[in-house]
């Protein structure tokens, strides 16, 4: 996942109480490892940045799918004062806002960031001072931590896609491309890039022998093409690491440096994997519920039939993202649809 979320958009007539929900859905993310909370807080805002006119009271937005009593009063008290005591007192702690600093590092989880804050690391200039205490993914985040912050405009990663592509098919034309992700969702800009490949030679019952060389080729030649700049890590099927297309076009001078995950997956299960890599996230979950009541179970590998008994069938064939759709009886939704 890329670490910071779109911000909601301030044209939305309840962007402040989005923030407020937000800033709290991390804190209880990153400082009191609550994910039940953190959930909460996201459905909230959510929910109120579809919202399409002012909310005047808690009351009205507890109308609202996802939004109980504890958060109508928490809005209760935002309208009325223009704050909330309880996001005074997190900000006023020097740990809770080292944590949520630290935690803006990819590779630093929250766990991590406790720990670093215990032990007395709490800015960025610190980290500098203790990369032993990091590892190989951290020291990556920290190379390029004001970089990875920056969204990535969309024309950007179409320059990348069309290099991606053209460098990966001169090395064999068989492989399958598709950029996922908000990008495919068509969003205007992007926290990070979402490759996904496969090729005809690689099934999940076959091939396997060569499964180890497909990404490796791939990403060896990015790399000297100067395209991957960095390796956070590198398996038989995920690649994760940076791009910059700085030293590619003429036209770009000082490009930033841009989080980049490859994955490879088998043939069989490309349109699976698509689906599932283009998100969104709550678009995913939707889909699998529908899927659920319809006596099937999705994911990112496979979709089965469920029987009475429980136990998923053999999964069934797959040739395109409709297929899917149509399996479980669900209305065709292009990717711009999905959000
Ligand atoms: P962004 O990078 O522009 O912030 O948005 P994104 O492209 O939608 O998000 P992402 O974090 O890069 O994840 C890509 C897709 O992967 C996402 O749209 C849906 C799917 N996905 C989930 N759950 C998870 C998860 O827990 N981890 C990851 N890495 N991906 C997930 O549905
Ligand atoms: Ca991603
Ligand atoms: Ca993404």
């Amino acid at each position: 996942m890329s670490k910071r979320k779109a911000p909601f958009s301030e044209d939305n007539p309840n962007h402040d109480l989005c923030d407020m929900l937000t800033e709290l859905a991390d804190y209880e993310r990153n400082v009191s490892r609550n994910i039940y909370k953190y959930n909460a807080y996201r459905n909230a805002a959510t929910a109120l940045a579809g919202h399409p006119t002012r909310i005047q009271s808690g009351e009205e937005a507890r109308k609202l799918n996802g939004v109980g009593a504890k958060i109508s009063k928490k809005i209760d008290e935002f309208l009325q004062t223009g704050k909330l005591q309880k996001l005074e007192k997190i900000r006023d702690d020097d740990t809770n806002t080292a944590i949520g600093l630290l935690t803006r590092v990819s590779g630093i989880g929250p766990a991590k960031a406790k720990q670093l804050v215990d032990a007395g690391v709490k800015t960025i200039e610190d980290l500098h001072r203790h990369e032993d205490k990091l590892n190989s993914h951290q020291l990556v985040g920290l190379k390029y931590f004001e970089d990875f912050e920056k969204k990535i405009p969309r024309h950007e990663i179409e320059q990348t896609e069309e290099i991606i592509k053209k460098e990966i098919h001169e090395l064999d034309p068989e492989y399958l491309i598709t950029i996922c992700g908000s990008y495919r969702r068509g969003q205007l800009e992007s926290g990070d890039i979402d490759v996904l490949l496969t090729h005809p030679s690689y099934t999940s019952t076959d091939g396997n022998a060569r499964r180890s060389q497909l990404l490796k080729k791939v990403v060896n030649s990015l790399v000297s093409k100067k395209l991957i700049i960095d390796t956070i890590s590198l398996g038989d099927v995920k690649f994760m690491g940076v791009c910059s297309l700085d030293k590619l076009k003429r036209d770009v001078r000082h490009g930033h440096a841009r989080r980049l995950d490859i994955r490879l997956t088998p043939h069989d299960q490309y349109y699976c994997s698509i689906l599932y890599f283009t998100g969104s996230d709550l678009f995913n979950k939707n889909m699998r519920a529908h899927a659920l009541q319809n006596g099937f179970t999705l994911n990112e590998y496979t979709l089965r039939p469920v029987g009475s008994t429980g136990i998923p069938g053999e999964p069934v064939v797959v040739t395109s993202e409709e297929d899917i759709f149509e399996y479980i009886g669900y209305p065709y939704k292009k990717p711009s649809e999905r959000d």
